[in-house]
């Protein structure tokens, strides 16, 4: 009983509902896109399988599917959601809990149809003004593409010139390599003949110091002898060597007695010539002159012995100087065609790195490589260097921190809406510095903003015009019908 009256009552509302709703016959609070799913010549099923019932309990103020289904125009189930036609503007779905709640939630003023509200419908006011900006903005983004076609252009042409550089780059080296070998062997073959001519006077050289430093030993023996010979009978005898003891071969009897001396002499004198080709031999390094006893001696053989110290290259013949000249020149030559050669093949790296560069479907944003942008805040100096890097520099003056070098494009859905910068200066006790450089369309390069919303993980906003692109503004609103 209870249930007929309400749904004798609902059967008024369903067709109030009906009435009150857009010219379109639908019931209140159906999108059309939804419309089909809504047939009052059919039961009723919830759209989660929770129920099944006569088109009656449609929008009969009470809730009966769990996801509030059956309720699109009513405020009954707490989840339910209801569809504003707002015809003059655009569609809109609103929580159905702000149905006849007294606030004007669509602009058409659908939501609020219970009561004689006070809802105008501004529909066409509100699409005058969003129009407007539309058209405001869409202008702003047409100059941005006029200045992105002036990037594209240059970015392209950028591209095609660092191509063809790279190939005579690339010919350069092939030159240089198809005069590598010739350089080379002529530089071998100049080496060859400059360490012949050398080695050569080096061996000359070698013979004459050898010959002046028997010379030398000699002239050192034969002084040694004279003051061995004390008693200057021509010969020296093993009490004149005792005389010496720092030539006992067996020190630890602290005695250099006359067999020991004898031992060394190999006899019981010896004279001059055998003394200077053999004794001297075995006695010149421990030998001691006696400067004290033997004054006059000892000027001598100052005088007699210099020290001869001979370098171990001798003054080149001008012959050896001409060819070393020689050799150092294939050297030279072989040298600066190496030097080239890498210093090409870095320029080439160079511009293989950059030709690789995403600048963008139309290159447009070549334009930003090579530039900084910086932002002035009352602490910092910002600075974005786009394909290179970010970092902020105190305005006192101190050191300039990385806040993330380069590292790829990253924005969702448009890649090119946003730029990651990472492997920045290493935060004390944390991760290394980066930044996320959201790009947007504008008339000018302006680096409009920097935070650090995140500890270390900084965020700049940057606009280009390389980021414009054409708005379509529709002439009058997508009305449902
Ligand atoms: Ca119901
Ligand atoms: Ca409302
Ligand atoms: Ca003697
Ligand atoms: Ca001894």
């Amino acid at each position: 009983m209870l249930r007929n009256s309400i749904i004798s009552h609902v059967s008024l509302a369903v067709l109030i509902s009906y009435s009150y709703s857009s010219k379109v016959d639908r019931p209140r609070g159906v999108s059309l896109t939804r419309n089909v799913l809504y047939d009052p010549s059919k039961d009723f099923a919830c759209f989660d399988g929770s129920g099944r019932m006569p088109f009656s309990q449609v929008n009969d103020d009470y809730c009966d599917c769990h996801d509030g289904s059956d309720e699109p125009g009513t405020s009954a189930c707490p989840n339910g959601s209801f569809h504003c036609t707002n015809a003059g503007h655009r569609p809109l779905n609103i929580p159905s809990s702000r149905v006849n709640d007294g606030i004007c939630d669509c602009c058409d003023g659908s939501d609020e149809w219970a009561k004689d509200s006070s809802c105008e419908d501004s529909c066409k006011e509100l699409w005058r003004n969003e129009h407007a900006h539309l058209l405001r903005q869409a202008a702003a983004a047409s100059r941005g593409v006029e200045v992105r076609k002036e990037y594209s252009a240059r970015g392209v042409q950028k591209k095609a010139e660092d191509k063809e550089r790279v190939a005579n780059l690339r010919k350069e080296i092939e030159e240089i390599k198809a005069n590598e070998e010739s350089l080379k062997v002529r530089k071998e073959n100049a080496e060859k003949a400059e360490n012949d001519a050398k080695d050569a006077e080096r061996v000359v050289w070698t013979n004459f110091k050898e010959k002046v430093q028997q010379q030398h030993d000699a002239r050192q023996a034969a002084n040694a002898f004279t003051e061995l010979d004390t008693n200057k009978d021509g010969s020296v005898s093993a009490d004149e060597l005792r005389q010496h003891p720092e030539l006992d071969e067996s020190a630890e009897d602290d005695e250099f007695t006359e067999d020991e001396a004898r031992d060394i002499l190999e006899a019981v004198s010896v004279e001059a010539p055998e003394f200077i080709e053999v004794t001297w031999g075995k006695i010149s390094e421990k030998f001691q002159s006696k400067p004290a006893a033997e004054t006059e001696a000892n000027e001598a053989h100052e005088e007699e012995t210099p020290q001869i110290n001979l370098p171990d290259d001798p003054v080149w013949s001008s012959d050896t100087k001409f060819i070393a000249a020689a050799a150092d020149e294939a050297r030279r030559q072989y040298d600066e065609q190496q030097k080239k050669k890498s210093d090409l093949e870095r320029d080439i790296q160079k511009l293989e790195k950059e030709i690789e560069m995403d600048f963008g479907s139309d290159e447009a944003f070549h334009e930003l490589h090579g530039k900084c942008f910086e932002l002035d805040t009352h602490e910092y100096t910002y600075k974005l260097c786009p394909f290179d890097k970010t970092a902020q520099k105190p305005k006192d003056g101190g050191a300039e921190t990385s806040l993330g070098r380069w590292g790829a494009w990253s924005g969702r859905g448009n890649k090119y809406s946003a730029m990651k910068y990472l492997s920045g200066l290493k935060c004390w006790n944390g991760p290394d510095r980066s930044t996320t450089v959201n790009i947007s369309c504008g008339d000018e390069n302006k680096l409009l903003s920097a935070s650090e919303p995140s500890r270390c993980e900084y965020k700049f906003e940057f606009t280009t015009p390389a980021a414009c692109e054409a708005i379509e503004v529709p002439d009058r609103p997508h009305d449902e019908l």
